[in-house]
Order: structure tokens, then sequence, then C-alpha cells
């Protein structure tokens, strides 16, 4: 019996490859059709067919508020009713500018982009501009967004699908990408060790997030800052997912450890196509019309985009407690969930960002987050979803809670868990 996400599904693959927009959202992983939304509100999203899920995925991250926050969404209706786009200067890009540079003092001059890819891609440019040096360091499992140069040992989408590189990529375009292993600093010194003078900079999701959420080890990230500094080459920290996450200064606040260059997506733009690069005053001025460094966008800072990001951060300085109980709501799950399958899983969990792995071992880094069981996982997911949760249709992705969740949204999560633990006993 079809449903009418079943028939949306069906013509949509008409049009798309997959007929989806981004590859994870087929759930090829998990082995059924996606769900079709219709609708969302506070923490839930409701489908075609009428159901009702308390959403995890809130849209890989920015719905950190929640769905259909009112403050939000009146903005965005007053900035569109006058005019959707100018193509021209306009005073919200100033001030969302000013309110990051609050939120995280390293981005002294920045530039406003349209997605995560966009802002990674660019901020590579700017960094072999400003150094003179053609080659980057990057981690495998970590996933900057999918421009040729970084989709070498991708994560996200192109791990979900077990192809962590991408065909149409010609080797030249990527034989500047050095690959080294998440927390492990030694792996990177060698690299500089061989290529030091040529090294332009570090790319690193500080929190690891694109193999499933990986936390940093201790001092690793302070490694990574003191190399760069030995060699002369500049710390990019991808804060797309953990930007105003993880912390209100996002990673960077976190662990106290200073970027030259921050990548931002996601929140930044409260749930509309939105993106930054920025850092270094110096090294930002190599950018042009300033410096020699192009990069342009007919959309960047788009109108409506920046009122969503700017309310969205305003909100953000004005509920003090958010950030503890989104951590509080995810360190409840985290718990349930070790408590409900022993060793049988591993929890990996900072602030607001979670994975849990079917793998009876710590994940630390790529090899061991791909040592997971992902059928496992997949009936987990087809489970929590048949009971109205909505999680991450891939191991390899991060579980996102809002400031929207209930206590009684986490209760159900948990009570789901446990009843899905027991059965499987
Ligand atoms: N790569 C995205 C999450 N890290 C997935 C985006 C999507 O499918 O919309």
């Amino acid at each position: 019996m079809y449903n009418e996400s079943d028939l949306l599904y069906e013509k949509s693959k008409r049009y798309m490859p997959g007929g989806v927009n981004s590859p994870v959202r087929a759930f090829y992983a998990v082995h059924r059709n996606p769900v079709f939304i219709d609708h969302a509100e506070g923490s839930k999203i409701y489908d075609v067919d009428g159901n009702e899920y308390i959403d995890y995925v809130c849209s890989w991250g920015p719905g950190i508020l929640g769905h259909c926050r009112k403050e939000v969404i009146e903005a965005v209706q007053g900035t569109c009713s006058k005019g959707l786009t100018f193509g021209a200067p306009t005073k919200n890009e100033y001030i969302l500018a000013e309110l990051v540079q609050e939120f995280m003092p390293s981005m002294e001059m920045l530039r406003l982009v349209n997605s995560g890819t966009e802002a990674v891609m660019s901020a590579i440019r700017a960094a072999r501009g400003f150094t003179g040096r053609d080659k980057i360091v990057k981690f495998r499992g970590c996933y900057h967004g999918h421009s040729d140069g970084l989709l070498v040992k991708a994560g996200s989408g192109a791990l979900t699908q077990s192809v962590p590189d991408s065909l149409g990529v010609p080797e030249d375009y990527t034989k500047h990408t050095l690959v080294a292993e998440y927390n492990d600093t030694t792996s990177v010194e060698k690299l500089f060790g061989e290529y030091g003078k040529e090294i332009a900079a570090i790319i690193v999701e500080p929190v690891a997030a694109n193999m499933g959420v990986v936390l940093p080890k201790e001092r690793f990230l302070q490694g990574l800052r003191r190399i760069a500094d030995q060699y002369h080459a500049l710390l990019i920290f991808d804060e797309v997912i953990t930007g105003f996450r993880l912390a209100p200064g996002g990673a960077q606040e976190y662990f106290g450890v200073k970027p030259d260059l921050t990548t931002l997506g996601k929140i930044i733009g409260g749930g509309m196509p939105m993106a930054a690069y920025g850092g270094r005053r110096d090294i930002m001025e190599v950018v042009a019309p300033l410096g020699g460094v192009y990069q342009a966008g007919t959309l960047s800072g788009n109108p409506v985009a920046t009122t969503a990001g700017i309310e969205t951060l305003k909100l953000l300085k004005q509920e003090p407690g958010l950030y503890s109980q989104i951590e509080a709501g995810t360190k409840k799950i985290a718990d349930t969930i070790r408590e409900a399958f022993g060793d049988k899983i591993c929890v990996n969990q900072i602030g607001s960002l979670m994975s849990a792995f079917f793998i009876n071992e710590q994940v630390v880094d790529y090899k061991s987050a791909v040592r997971s069981d992902t059928e496992a996982y997949a009936a987990y997911f087809n489970y929590m979803l048949g009971q109205g949760i909505y999680l991450a249709p891939s191991q390899f992705e991060a579980m996102f809670i809002s400031y929207a969740h209930s206590e009684e949204d986490i209760r159900r999560t948990c009570r789901a868990i446990t009843q899905y633990a027991a059965d499987m006993k």
C-alpha cells in the first residue's frame, strides 16, 4: 500500500538523482523510502501522511531553537515583503557580521556566502592566497562540503554510501590534499615533516560530526595549533556544525583554541541558506576587492537569509538557559542508550552533539567509526521512526536536539530506546 510519501518519492525520482537533493536524504542506508515533510512546529515535524515525529535531525543542525520560532518567522516575513534580493549591500549584512564577531572574536573580518561548501572552498583559497602555498591537510572522515579538493576521504553522505571519494574529480584537483588521521597528531607531524613548507593550512572539524560524532582527544586541537604555528601554516576550524551549538562561540570557545580562519554554516542562517568564512584581519584582507583572492556571489548576504540568521543569533544571546538545557536533554538520551544497550554500543556525546555507534569499542577516528554495524543502526532507526522519533537516516550523522524539545519529548524518546533494547534481548 503506497502512502503519500512513497508516491512523492516515485515522482521525485523521475526528476532528481535518487529523488533527492542531498544523498543522505534518500534513506538508502536505512533501507526504506524517505519521509516527505509537510510542516514543522517546535520539536516536531509532520509528514505528508499526517504522521508526527520528534525531530532529532533539526535540518542537520540549524534548528537549534526548534522549528517555526515565532520571532524568526515574523522577522523573515517582514523582510520578504520588502524584496527578496537586491544584489546590493543592506544593513543586515553588517549587523550579522557584528553579531558573529561578538560570538566569535577570532572572526575579525568575514565574508557571507550561501553554504558550508562555499565557505570552506573560499577559506581554503584565502589560506592559499595568504601563505602562497598550495597544500592543505585534512582528516580522514572529516567532511567539509562537496568541493573537488575536499572530497578526499570525506565523511557524511560520501561515507553513508561507502564511496569516500567521488567520480568526476580530476586527480590534479586533489593532489594538494594531504590526509591525516583524526586524533593523531603524529600523522600530522609526519605530513609536515615531509611537506612543511608547502602546506597552507590544516582544516579540521574540531568535533568531527560527519563520521558520526567523534570527540577530539585531550590536547589534539592544541597540538594542531602548535604544528600550524611551527610551520607558519594556518589552522582552519570548520565550525559549520559546532558553531553556535557546542557553545555560543563554538568549539573554539569550548576548547579554548583560536583558529586563524573559521567556516560557519547551518545555525548562522537560522534555517535559511547562509554561511560565512572569516578570521584574522590580515588574512581576510587578501580577499577581493581588498586583495587578490577572488570570491563572489549574487545571493551572498541575502536580506532574507541574514534576517533569519540575525534573529536566531539574537535569541541565542537572550536565552541563557539554552545551552545547558540542550546539553542536559542530549545527556539524558546518551545515558539511556548506554544503560539500555550496555557495551553493545559506543555513545559519543559532547554538548548537544551525539552519536550512538553500534560497536563494542571506543570510536575515536574514521577506522573505528566505519567498523560499526550499520545494519544494526538501520534496524534501530526504523524502530524509532515507527515510534514517531525521527533520527538521522545514517550511522554517520549526528543527532541534533533543539531548545524546543520538551522534557516529555526526551522521556518518550528514552522510553522507546529502553523498549527497543529490551525487545532485542
Ligand atoms: N551533509 C549533511 C549533514 N552533515 C547532510 C545534508 C542533507 O542531506 O541535507
